[in-house]
């Protein structure tokens, strides 16, 4: 796949507020927060989007939702939250590196726009 920011950020080529990482997954703050609390969860490995993971990818895409929960308790996200991922065009995706919006800290619309 080619090269885009998130793997930069993972191996710390350029910035990013990284409030959890281990061997599978990272965390860190998004650059333009669409809620009082807006963190991407994002899987070291580079798959693109949702649409191209794979069946041996099954037990990473189960980790990645564990960790969404690990951060939004580290978070304090006690009054509820929500989890997004943007897959592809219509799903409005713009880097191609899957990634969970996690959007906490306000009360959130639905649906979405
Ligand atoms: P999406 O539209 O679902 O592809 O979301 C991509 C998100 O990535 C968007 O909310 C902004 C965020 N983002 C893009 N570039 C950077 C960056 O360099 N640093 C951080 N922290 N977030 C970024």
């Amino acid at each position: 796949m080619s090269e885009t920011i998130f793997s930069k950020i993972i191996r710390r080529e350029i910035s990013a507020d990284i409030i959890y990482e281990d061997d599978l997954c990272l965390a860190f703050r998004d650059i333009a927060p669409q809620a009082p609390t807006h963190i991407l969860v994002i899987p070291k490995k580079p798959i693109i989007r949702i649409d191209d993971a794979q069946g041996e990818d099954q037990a990473l895409l189960g980790h990645l939702l564990l960790t969404v929960k690990k951060v939004a308790a580290q978070e304090n996200l006690t009054n509820g939250y929500r989890v997004v991922i943007n897959n592809g065009n219509d799903g409005g995706q713009t880097v191609d590196h899957l990634h969970l919006h996690i959007l906490g800290d306000r009360p959130l619309k639905w649906p979405p726009g």
